[in-house]
């Protein structure tokens, strides 16, 4: 057979089509990626995930743990012989981190910080290990505008507070802006993936990332707030306008440091109410554990129709 049926150890010489736009790391004789607990020296990172193809990745460590066993039992006809379900998490306790044959399935934590920490070592770690066009997926909880809650919104590209499309970050005392583009034909892809009996809506958009959960999203129930209702809805209207459907709290750093990566990248995340409407979360949490599995869905059916072709 041919080079590229050699599953599972995923060892070819050629390198990674990830791209590190950075000068420094050449001169490094070695690499620590200190939160998820891996490095060049200490472990053979081509031969732990050159075979990945999907890093999936959302905020709550046990959704991440439950989403790695539902995809190890739903893809059991797919997955390489022998795949079992890793559970990398020994050494780092910030993230929960599983391995299944292709798939990587990783917490983020809440937010753009903790997120973005984890993208610079991901990013390096596909590019050490040699990784060929790998798809990176958010799946994810938000707050909808003007949409049912429990409807998925599968974003069109990520804008900041301000509603603009890129992510800022201040670099050694500049801001350096960065485009929060996401792959338009894996975006419409994705939502081709849903299906007429699925018993929850799906729709295209754009979404909102907020640096907070309450102020910043215009939320009248935080600790502190300064702003009246009218302002609230005045704003929620303006970003309804934009072509927002829904508010999270990582879509701009995990659009921007893909789209820089050169990694395709797709964000599916299921709302929990209508911020319209108001701003707690209400329903059970049987529900929302419910809701949650959606995003997971179409994934799967994602995974499931690119590894048969592979
Ligand atoms: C959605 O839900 C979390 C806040 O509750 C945050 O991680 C996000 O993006
Ligand atoms: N996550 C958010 O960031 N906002 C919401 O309203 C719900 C979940």
């Amino acid at each position: 057979s041919s080079d590229k049926s050699k599953n599972g150890s995923g060892a070819s010489n050629e390198e990674s089509t990830v791209r590190l736009k950075n000068p420094n790391i050449k001169l490094m004789d070695h690499d620590i990626l200190y939160h998820i607990a891996l490095g060049t020296q200490s472990h053979d990172l081509v031969q732990m995930f050159g075979d990945v193809k999907f890093v999936c990745m959302g905020g709550a460590p046990k959704r991440m743990q439950s989403f790695a066993k539902y995809i190890y039992s739903e893809l059991q006809d797919i997955l390489p012989p022998g795949t079992v379900l890793q559970d990398l998490q020994e050494h780092s306790h910030r993230y929960s981190f599983y391995k299944v044959g292709p798939i990587l399935s990783i917490s983020h934590g809440i937010g753009v910080p903790s997120l973005q920490i984890l993208m610079h070592e991901l990013i390096k770690l596909m590019y050490y290990a040699k990784v060929k066009d790998p798809v990176f997926f958010r799946i994810g909880t938000s707050g909808g505008i003007g949409i049912e809650p429990g409807t998925v919104v599968i974003s069109e590209g990520a804008v900041d507070e301000m509603i603009n499309p890129y992510y800022e970050q201040v670099v050694v005392g500049r801001k350096v802006q960065r485009p929060a583009k996401l792959d338009q034909e894996l975006a419409h892809e994705m939502a081709s993936l849903h299906q007429s009996d699925d018993e929850f809506d799906l729709v295209l958009g754009k979404t909102m990332c907020a640096m907070d959960f309450y102020e910043g999203q215009g939320r009248l129930d935080g600790a502190f707030c300064e702003h009246t209702q009218a302002d609230k809805m005045e704003y929620l209207k303006k970003l309804h306008e934009a072509g927002v459907r829904n508010i999270e709290m990582e879509a701009t750093c995990f659009s921007a440091f893909t789209h820089m990566a050169g990694i395709k990248a797709a964000i599916l995340c299921v709302t929990f109410l209508d911020r319209l409407l108001g701003d707690q979360v209400r329903p059970s949490k049987d529900v929302l554990s419910q809701w949650e599995l959606r995003p997971q869905q179409i994934v799967a059916r994602y995974i499931r129709r690119h590894l048969s072709k592979s």
